[in-house]
């Protein structure tokens, strides 16, 4: 596989999280959704989930945070929790992005943000070199099933040729709407990581075994042309 693959919990069923986990165990990431009501009109999973998750997976949890106030108490909460990578909203953490960035690497996690569709790359810059993770919303942040933003490609291309030219480690997530029409173009983008939803795996089947195969297949088919 050319790609690693992280699945977008909040799309899984929640009535048979042990029983799904058995296939979403192949994962590279799990990304698991934090949303307030605030930040965008949406709940969603939590760090205690996480904290529950933890006893039936070895794989990395990614804590996207969509919330207005993330400082510190969050931040420590979410490694508490047991993430492996906590992912920053760059336009929430501006007054202490150095001071969270700081704590989350501390702790031996991996510090990311996230690039909404009409957030510049340049949100990013002062703090790029310290992070170990930028995932690109292609979609606006905070519901499953929505259209694809195209807009956001060329951000995640100009990612990838600074990573290139100035030897940053980052890797490059996309988030949103990753499914076999889409696929290619993110490939071609520079994306690394696709985080697939309902779009790129749930809905694929009804048994989760056989969605995953057909993610695996459309995937490879995609990123191997
Ligand atoms: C959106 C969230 C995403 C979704 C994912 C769902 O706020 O951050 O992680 O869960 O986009 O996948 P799909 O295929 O429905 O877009
Ligand atoms: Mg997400």
């Amino acid at each position: 596989m050319n790609v690693k693959i992280a699945p977008s919990l909040m799309c899984m069923d929640l009535l048979n999280v042990s029983e799904q986990m058995k296939v979403l165990n192949r994962a590279n990431y799990l990304h698991v959704d934090i949303i307030d009501w605030h930040y965008v009109r949406n709940l969603c999973l939590s760090p205690s989930f996480m904290e529950q998750l933890k006893t039936i997976t070895d794989v990395p949890m990614d804590a996207h945070l969509m919330v207005d106030n993330t400082d510190i108490d969050l931040v420590d909460l979410c490694i508490g929790s047991g993430a492996g990578v906590v992912t920053l909203p760059p336009d929430v953490v501006q007054k202490r992005a150095f001071r969270l960035i700081d704590r989350i690497k501390s702790a031996g996690v991996k510090a990311g943000a996230y690039i909404n569709p009409a957030m510049p790359l340049d949100i990013v810059f002062p703090y790029i070199h310290l992070l170990d993770m930028i995932t690109f919303m292609t979609v606006d942040p905070g519901f499953a099933g929505q259209r694809f933003v195209e807009e956001s490609l060329s951000k995640m291309a100009l990612a990838k040729q600074l990573k290139l030219e100035k030897g940053y480690t980052y890797e490059i997530q996309v988030d949103g709407s990753c499914n076999k029409n889409t696929y290619k173009k993110l490939y071609d983008s520079g994306a690394e990581i696709f985080v697939v939803g309902s779009s790129g795996l749930f809905n694929n089947a009804p048994r989760l075994e056989d969605a995953w195969e057909i993610m695996e297949r459309d995937i490879e088919r995609q990123t191997n042309i």
